[in-house]
Formats: structure tokens, C-alpha cells, sequence
């Protein structure tokens, strides 16, 4: 697709997304059908296929030949990234949905044979819009944001869930102490799509997880790559789109702390399971 055609898909999308909203606001009021997935905490409504029911038809409505990967089963089975890929995520944060009825966003992401070309996500009770084709800058709402800055660890905000310190199957509880110790602070949302954009907004410095899918992190990797930051897998291998991963995101020199110290203590034995 070329650029016009690229501006085209933005302004599509920003409506999809908007009436989405209005629609998930609204459903805040009414009771929820409310089941469990792989977990207790692991939650889906009745919004999230609606709302995934809604984006896939318009993507398919506009673009046939595209190809989609979401979370609720109306996307695609993929094996591969050629051509037009979107990542959907219709609620990410569904716990913060149901249980906060807030810091939830719908979260796209679209890629061209493996590349990062548009991000989309919007947390819905905030009213803050994140969005960026490649190449034309990262916005909130209409304002731009700024390259991420270098910030040392000391000075950092690290957002990470206290899952991860913990004892948990993925990592070696203590393999963050020290990163955790000496950081400004942590925080933790709950949402991860809205944690990435936060790192690219330069509201938190890093973020941390071991566990996400591709329609969880698919928009966030876009917006982090165009401010000029850096997104790997936890022991800094590159991250697959088609696949579940752990992540480390941030500006390019606590970035490199962070996954240093990662791999100094792998050096040491401690173990780092990536999600199959
Ligand atoms: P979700 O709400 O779309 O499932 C919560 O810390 C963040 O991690 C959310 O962005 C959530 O996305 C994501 N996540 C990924 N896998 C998860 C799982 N198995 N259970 C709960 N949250 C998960
Ligand atoms: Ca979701």
C-alpha cells in the first residue's frame, strides 16, 4: 500500500474505533455476560466478541485480501506475516473492564510483510487516542510525541505487574530485584496495549512482561518504534508477530540495562520461559 492509501486506512480506522467506544462506554451500564478463559482472572464478555465481531466484518468489508489475527476467534489462522496483517484487540484489559470499568483500550495493529505501518489504540474512558503511521510521527490525540529521552535507571519509572516478582512459572522471581530496587518507582495498569503506549509517551520509561499475545502488543510495538525506542523479547532477541512473547520496552539505553541484567542473570542460571 502506498502512503495516500495508508492515510486512508487511518481515517477509517479512528471511526471504527470512536463508534467502538461509544458502544463500550455505553455497555458499562447495562450488566455484562461475564466467562472465564484459561484462568479465573482470565475474563471475556459479551463486548469483546461484539467488539471484535464489529472491527474484523469492517476490515473484511474494506479489505478482502488482508489478513487478521485477534483475540476472540473472528480473525484468521496465520502462519505467516506476508502481505497485510492486523492485530486486534478489541478489549485489552478485559479485567480492568469489568472490574474497574476503566484503563481499558481497543488496540490495532497493522503490519506489511512483517513491518510496523499503523497503530490504533484507544483507551475508551480517558478519551486518549494513540495513534501513527510509520514514518509521519506518533501522536496522542492531535498532540505529537516527543523521541524518548535517555533516562537512567535511577531516574525511571518501570512499569511491570508484581506477577513477575513473584514465584510464577516464566521467571526466576528474583531476576528483577535489583532492577526494581534501585528504579524511581513502579506502576501497573493492567492493559498492556495502553503500558506500551505509555512507553512511548514517555509517562513510564520501561515496561516488563513475560506473557503477551500479538494482539496484546501488535499497535504498542509501532508507536515505540516510531519515538525512537526499543522492543525486544526479555533476553533481547527479536520479537516474532505471530507469536506469544515476553517483552522489554524502552528507551535504547535503559532498554540495554534492563536486558543486561536479564541475560547476567540467565549467565547465572536463573531461568526466563518464553510462552509457546
Ligand atoms: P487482555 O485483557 O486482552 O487479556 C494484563 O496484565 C495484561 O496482560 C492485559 O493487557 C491482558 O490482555 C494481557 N494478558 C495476556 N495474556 C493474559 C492472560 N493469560 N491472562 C490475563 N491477562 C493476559
Ligand atoms: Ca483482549
Amino acid at each position: 500500500m502506498n502512503h495516500d492509501d495508508w492515510l486512508v486506512l487511518e481515517k477509517q480506522v479512528t471511526g471504527w474505533i470512536k463508534e467502538a467506544g461509544v458502544r463500550l462506554k455505553k455497555s458499562l451500564s447495562a450488566p455484562l455476560n461475564i466467562r472465564t478463559k484459561s484462568a479465573h482472572n482470565d475474563l471475556v464478555t459479551n463486548m469483546d466478541k461484539a467488539i471484535e465481531k464489529y472491527l474484523v466484518e469492517k476490515i473484511k468489508e474494506f479489505y478482502p485480501d488482508h489478513k487478521i489475527i485477534s483475540e476472540e476467534g473472528f480473525g484468521d489462522k496465520i502462519d505467516s506475516t506476508a502481505g497485510v496483517l492486523w492485530l486486534v484487540d478489541p478489549i485489552d484489559g478485559t479485567l480492568n473492564f469489568v472490574m474497574q470499568k476503566r484503563f481499558f483500550a481497543i488496540s490495532i495493529g497493522v503490519y506489511e510483510n512483517g513491518q510496523g505501518k499503523a497503530a490504533f489504540i484507544y483507551d475508551v474512558m480517558g478519551d486518549e487516542f494513540f495513534h501513527c503511521i510509520a514514518g509521519s510521527g506518533a501522536y496522542r490525540n492531535e498532540e505529537k510525541l516527543a523521541p524518548l529521552k535517555d533516562v537512567r535507571l535511577e531516574d525511571a519509572l518501570i512499569d511491570l505487574s508484581m506477577t513477575w516478582v513473584k514465584p510464577n512459572k516464566r521467571v526466576d522471581q528474583d531476576v528483577l530485584t535489583d532492577i526494581v530496587r534501585r528504579c524511581s518507582g513502579t506502576r501497573a495498569y493492567g492493559a498492556a496495549s495502553l503500558e506500551l503506549a505509555y512507553v512511548a509517551s514517555g509517562l513510564v520509561d520501561a515496561y516488563f512482561t513475560m506473557r503477551l499475545s500479538p494482539w496484546d502488543y501488535g499497535a504498542g510495538l509501532i508507536l515505540i518504534r516510531e519515538v525512537g525506542g526499543i522492543a525486544t523479547r526479555a533476553d533481547g532477541s527479536p520479537i516474532d508477530i505471530l507469536r506469544r512473547t515476553s517483552i522489554v520496552a524502552g528507551g535504547e539505553a535503559l532498554h540495554h540495562e534492563i536486558v543486561a541484567h536479564i541475560q547476567d542473570q540467565m549467565a547465572h542460571g536463573k531461568f526466563l520461559r518464553e510462552p509457546l
